[in-house]
């Protein structure tokens, strides 16, 4: 897994902006990348954190796209800073909208969001409560096509369905494609469609009391921003003198760090100062949400069976114990592993032996 520094990759503030106590037991967060094949997902991961993660994905052609189930998969990465470390998961969603039934793509998201809650939930009501690993999604980056009108009928009904389980943060991929006006126009529609159509997508809380002047005008202009309008780029280029990472076209080179033409670096400062926020959200509001209906429906299941109360007790505790016994295998499978090569290569093989958690 790869670990980076911070302020290498523009987080050097994030320790800054979260709870001392999530500090002390360590960060966790995670992001899901969601949007048709093509948009550039995983180029923006690879942007925010300078690490190339799929470069052992291989194309998928064209004609078995049709046919393509959604797949999730996980990647790491650990961020160190001011001696905090975060552990970023990042959840891609390849063949999104490629089947012809649209509910394929969303039945495989909700399902999997809707597994991270309900293992939260059993491992709240197990032994193990003070080492609960939070997998569940704490924002979903959702990347718009910069070519269509507004806002698909996919994002649309994929928003509607999923907006309560969700941190929805908007993306317009691709906005080289656009110029400086078409842009503020997409910006303005899509914000329109998301209140004509009543989808929810993540708002920036309002700034405490405390902050200066400076902080406050960064974060409307953050809020100002918002879909993020993103250019994304996997290569560095020499340009003027200096070392950018941009694109390289017969009339140009576009900068991902302009802020004239890219949101990237407003998309990024929001991760840092909004990091604590999305999860609180995701913790207070989100999930409280889906807790709620999963308890009422035990109810209504305990009361048509009285039976119900003793079964679900013993299937929570067999759950649980099942749970440990996978955990303390990955572990022991850990230290023989490590204890048996170098140092940098078994940091490398032994990640591919934490348990899958996807399947
Ligand atoms: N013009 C332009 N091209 C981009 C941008 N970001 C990525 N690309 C290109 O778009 C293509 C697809 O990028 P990916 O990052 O693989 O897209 P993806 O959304 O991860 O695609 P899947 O994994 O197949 O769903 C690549 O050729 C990228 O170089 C961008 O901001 N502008
Ligand atoms: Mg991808």
């Amino acid at each position: 897994m790869p670990v980076i520094k911070g302020s290498e990759i523009g987080f050097a503030t994030l320790p800054e902006h979260v709870h001392r106590k999530s500090a002390k037991k360590g960060f966790d967060f995670t992001i899901m990348v969601v949007g048709e094949t093509g948009l550039g997902k995983s180029t923006l991961i690879n942007c925010l954190f300078l690490a190339d993660l799929y470069k052992q994905r291989k194309p998928v052609n064209v004609d078995k796209l049709v046919d393509r189930t959604v797949g999730i998969e996980k990647k790491q990465v650990d961020i160190i800073e001011k001696g905090i470390k975060l552990r970023v998961t990042i959840v891609d969603t390849p063949g999104y909208g490629d089947s012809l039934d649209l509910n394929d793509s969303f039945d495989a998201v909700e399902n999997y969001i809707d597994q991270q809650f309900d293992q939260y939930f059993k491992d709240e009501s197990g032994l193990n409560r003070k080492n609960i690993v939070d997998n569940r999604i704490h924002c979903c980056l959702y990347f718009i096509s910069p070519l269509g009108r507004g806002l698909s009928q996919l994002d649309i009904q994929f928003m509607k369905r999923l907006h309560k389980k969700i941190n929805i943060v908007p993306i317009i991929a691709k906005s080289d494609a656009l110029t400086p006006n078409e842009m503020h126009a997409l910006k303005k529609k899509i914000l329109r469609e998301f209140d004509e159509h009543s989808i929810n997508i993540f708002r920036i809380p309002e700034c405490d009391s405390d902050e200066d002047e400076q902080f406050r005008r960064k974060d409307q202009e953050i809020k100002e921003s918002i879909p993020f309008a993103i250019v994304g780029s996997t290569i560095t280029i020499d340009y003027n003198g200096k070392r950018i990472r941009g694109r390289e076209y017969p009339w140009g080179v576009v900068d991902i760090q302009d802020e004239k033409y890219s949101d990237f670096i407003k998309l990024r400062t929001f991760l840092s100062l909004h990091m604590q926020d999305l999860k609180d959200v995701t913790s207070d509001v989100l999930y409280e949400n889906y807790r709620g209906q999963h308890l009422a429906q035990l109810q209504i299941q305990q009361e048509s069976d009285p039976n119900m109360t003793t079964e679900r007790l013993l299937q929570l505790k067999q759950e649980e114990i099942r749970r440990m016994q996978q955990q303390l295998e990955a572990m022991q499978e850990q230290i023989r592993c490590q204890s048996s090569q170098p140092v940098s290569s078994a940091a490398q093989s032994c990640d591919d032996l934490s348990p899958k958690e996807e399947d």
